[in-house]
C-alpha cells in the first residue's frame, strides 16, 4: 500500500528509522505514533512502508541517504554590507559558513524593539521547553527565563517584522512560528541546546506534524543588557553580543549535531536581556 507523501515526511521516516534501529520494537514505535495523533491505519502504513524501503537499502549495502533540506538564507552572494528589508538598512556584522550563522545589525529600530517589549510584558510567563517525551511542553531548569508567544500576524507591529524576516531570510512567511518573547533577569540563562527536534525522542512525531522540522533561528535583541546575557555557540567558540536591534540567524539542514548549531543564552550578570525568536519550518506552520 502507498501512503499519501504528506503522510509520511522525511523526518518521520528518519524517526522511525532511528527508534527502530535503536532496538525499539515496531509495535512500540506503532504506539507512539497512535498516542502522538497518527491515525491507526495511516501510522501502520508509514511504518510498514518505511521499514520496507529501509531493508532494501540495507540489502543494497546502500548508507542512509544524508538528506539536508533546504534552509532559509539571505541573499549574500555579492557580499553585501547592507540589506534592504522592509523599508530599513540591515548591516551584515559577521558571516560564518559552518555553523552557518550571519550576525546583522539594525534589523529592528528602537521603537520596534520598545513596541515589542510593551506588547508582550502583560502576557510573559516562566518559560516552557518542550518535553521530549510527549511533545507537549513544561518547565525546565536549563530555561529560566520568562516568556510568551505571539500568534503569527496578530498586531500590525508583528506581521511587519515577520514580512521584513521571511523577505531577509528568503522564506516563506507561513513556514515562520509565532513571534517568541523571552525576557531574562539577573543570573537567568538557556542552557546550550539545539533548536532542531531530535528525532530519537519519542515526542517528535506529533511536533513534527506541524510545519516539520524547524531549519533556522532568528533571534532579535530588544534591549542591550548591562552584563552578559551573549549568544554563545559552544562548538566554535563564538559569542554574539546582544545588542539592541541586531539579531543573529543560524540554520540547520538536517537534525544532527554534525551542523554545529548547539548554542545557548550565556548568564545575564546585570539587568534584564529581552528578545525576540522567530523559528522557521521546513513546511507551513499551521
Ligand atoms: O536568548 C538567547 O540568546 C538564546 C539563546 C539560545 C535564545 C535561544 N536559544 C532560542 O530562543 O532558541
Ligand atoms: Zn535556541
Amino acid at each position: 500500500m502507498t501512503v499519501a507523501t504528506q503522510d509520511i515526511t522525511d523526518d518521520l521516516r528518519r524517526w522511525i528509522v532511528a527508534q527502530t534501529e535503536t532496538g525499539c520494537h515496531a509495535e512500540d514505535v506503532l504506539a507512539a505514533m497512535r498516542a502522538s495523533g497518527w491515525a491507526e491505519g495511516v501510522a501502520a502504513a508509514a511504518l510498514e512502508q518505511t521499514l520496507r524501503e529501509r531493508l532494501s537499502e540495507l540489502d543494497r549495502g546502500a548508507e542512509a541517504p544524508a538528506a539536508r533540506s533546504p534552509v532559509p538564507e539571505p541573499d549574500l552572494a555579492a557580499a553585501p554590507t547592507v540589506l534592504q528589508v522592509g523599508g530599513r538598512e540591515a548591516r551584515v556584522l559577521v558571516t560564518m559558513q559552518r555553523p552557518r550563522v550571519v550576525v546583522f545589525g539594525g534589523l529592528l529600530s528602537d521603537d520596534e524593539c520598545s513596541g515589542l517589549m510593551a506588547l508582550a510584558a502583560p502576557r510573559l510567563a516562566r518559560s516552557e521547553t518542550v518535553d521530549n517525551a510527549t511533545g507537549g511542553s513544561e518547565v525546565n531548569a536549563a530555561r529560566t527565563s520568562d516568556g510568551m508567544f505571539f500568534e503569527r500576524g496578530e498586531a500590525p507591529l508583528i506581521a511587519t517584522i515577520e514580512a521584513r524576516i521571511a523577505e531577509l531570510l528568503r522564506w516563506p512567511l507561513e513556514n515562520g512560528e509565532g513571534l517568541q518573547i523571552l525576557r531574562y533577569g539577573p543570573g537567568a540563562e538557556y542552557r546550550p541546546h539545539h533548536d532542531y527536534f531530535d528525532l530519537q525522542h519519542p515526542g517528535t512525531p506529533r511536533i513534527l506534524q506541524r510545519g516539520g522540522q524547524r531549519v533556522g533561528t532568528l533571534v532579535m535583541y530588544l534591549n542591550t543588557p548591562e552584563g552578559g546575557g551573549a549568544t554563545t555557540f559552544p562548538d566554535v567558540g563564538l559569542d554574539v553580543a546582544p545588542v539592541r536591534g541586531n539579531a543573529v540567524f543560524f540554520s540547520y539542514d538536517r537534525a544532527h549535531p554534525d551542523t554545529r548549531t548547539l548554542h545557548g543564552g550565556a548568564p545575564v550578570t546585570a539587568g534584564e536581556k529581552w528578545v525576540a525568536t522567530k523559528w522557521l519550518r521546513e513546511g507551513a506552520f499551521v
